[in-house]
């Protein structure tokens, strides 16, 4: 076993050092003496033919689409069966303690439905602008690839993630605690060069945005979110929107929580009020401590956790170097630092970002740690570029009470046993 050293940060004079002692520079090697103890003799992986090196593999495949490596088969959306009556209005998560970097791969995004998939076909499908407009508009598929087209990376966290955590840990894994979040690079129409089409008419302020789907799911949007960053998005990581995701069109809300991102996305209609107001629309509200509730929210909060180690990715290697890693994320833009915690929040050493560090999008964070084999308890605290502080889950529950499911932006703690595995845990 080939161990990293111990401190990563290398001065010039250090890295000399290094070199020398593992003999680069000529010197006898000092270091040989603490390398690798289990030296890989009699190593099979090493020693005997391995059949994929003395065969030739399967040849390229006309027409297919490729899927991975089949030890990597356990890597799949879960869904929890008693959360939800029906799978057509269910939820899966994704398995974030299998994933790194901030892309999330388009077959594994978790999926949340109000009336199971619409199968659109695309050719029959319209998109209708209407209401406070100066003309009403009908577009086919092929007239929206005729507008100027943007790219943006983005993460949607269903304003429902972390819901079940509200009151004290609950379920054991990152996927199902933190799972209905997805980062994805789609392309899509900018919503207001749509909109300048159909021409806005005076007292227009909010949006009706609505499914295709059997729930003909609708939501209002203000028109000033709609006019700065929403897309009418057609493609995801490259190729067309996958049937579950919305396809052929689906809103992009950057920052914003999930309900609002309508897949299979068939009509705008410009208002001068949310319809929420006007009729019994269903919205999603936060009922506080004293009885009044919390509305048009829209913004999903400060967050990061910890992906691995996690309780579905424990500890195998035993003490010794640990890469901890995760994710954090801010609706305000940009999740600006991360702090890790190994005892519960009491000292906090700042993470390192590395990959892309985009607007709205997921950032990666790791902590290079070397684990004594003691009980730890792990913790990722994110700051944004609004200066605001993911909250402990006590200063959540004081602010927002407990009887919410939305908006859930608590630090998350794991208990790491000296066995390796882990834990979802409460601290104080
Ligand atoms: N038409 C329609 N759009 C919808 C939904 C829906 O049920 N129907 N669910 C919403 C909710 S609550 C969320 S969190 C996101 C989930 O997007 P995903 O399935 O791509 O993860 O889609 C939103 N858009
Ligand atoms: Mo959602």
């Amino acid at each position: 076993m080939i161990l990293p050293r111990k401190s990563f940060r290398l001065s010039r004079r250090r890295l000399l050092k290094g070199l020398a002692a593992g003999g680069v520079l000529g010197a006898s090697s000092a270091r040989a003496a603490e390398a690798p103890a289990e030296a890989p003799a009699g190593d099979p992986a090493i020693l005997e033919p391995r059949p994929w090196s003395t065969s030739l593999g399967p040849g390229v495949e006309d027409g297919s689409y490729g899927v991975p490596a089949p030890q990597e088969a356990h890597v799949v959306r879960r869904t929890v069966p008693w959360l939800t009556a029906d799978p057509a209005a269910s939820v899966s998560f994704t398995p974030l303690h299998e994933l790194d970097g901030i892309i999330t791969p388009n077959g594994l995004c978790f999926e949340r439905h109000h009336s199971g998939i619409a199968e659109v076909e695309p050719d029959g499908h319209r998109l209708m602008i209407h209401g406070l407009v100066g003309r009403p508009l009908i577009f086919t598929m092929r007239d929206l690839l005729r507008f100027p087209r943007e790219s943006h990376v983005c993460f949607l966290e269903c304003a429902a993630n972390t819901g079940m955590e509200w009151r004290g840990a609950q379920l054991d894994g990152v996927q199902f605690t933190h799972g209905m979040l997805h980062c994805v690079e789609y392309v899509g129409v900018p919503l207001r060069h749509v909109l300048a089409e159909a021409g806005l008419r005076a007292g227009a302020s909010w949006l009706l945005v609505e499914g295709a789907d059997g729930a003909g799911m609708s939501r209002s949007l203000p028109l000033a979110k709609a006019l700065e960053d929403c897309l009418i998005a057609f493609r995801m990581n490259g190729e067309a929107l996958r049937p579950e995701q919305g396809y052929p069109l689906r809103l992009v809300v950057p920052g914003w929580e999930g309900n609002l991102w309508i897949k299979w996305l068939r009509r705008i209609e410009v208002g001068d009020a949310p319809w929420g107001q006007r009729e019994e629309t269903s919205r999603y509200t936060e009922l506080l401590p004293d009885g009044r509730a919390r509305r048009h929210s829209f913004e999903m909060e400060v967050k990061s956790v910890v992906t691995s180690p996690s309780p579905q990715a424990p500890v195998r290697h035993g003490k010794g170097p640990l890469v901890i890693s995760g994710l954090a994320w801010s609706g305000a833009g940009r999740a600006t630092r991360v702090d890790v915690s190994l005892d519960g929040g009491r000292d906090w050493r700042p993470a390192r970002f590395s990959g892309p560090d985009l607007r709205f999008a997921l950032r990666r964070f790791y902590l290079d740690a070397e684990w004594d084999g003691s009980e730890w308890l792990i913790q990722s605290r994110a700051m944004d570029e609004a200066g605001r502080i993911q909250p402990t889950r006590r200063q959540l529950q004081a602010a927002r009470g407990v009887n919410s499911i939305y908006h859930n932006n608590a630090i998350q703690t794991w208990r790491l046993a000296p066995d390796g595995s882990l834990e979802n845990v409460d601290v104080e």
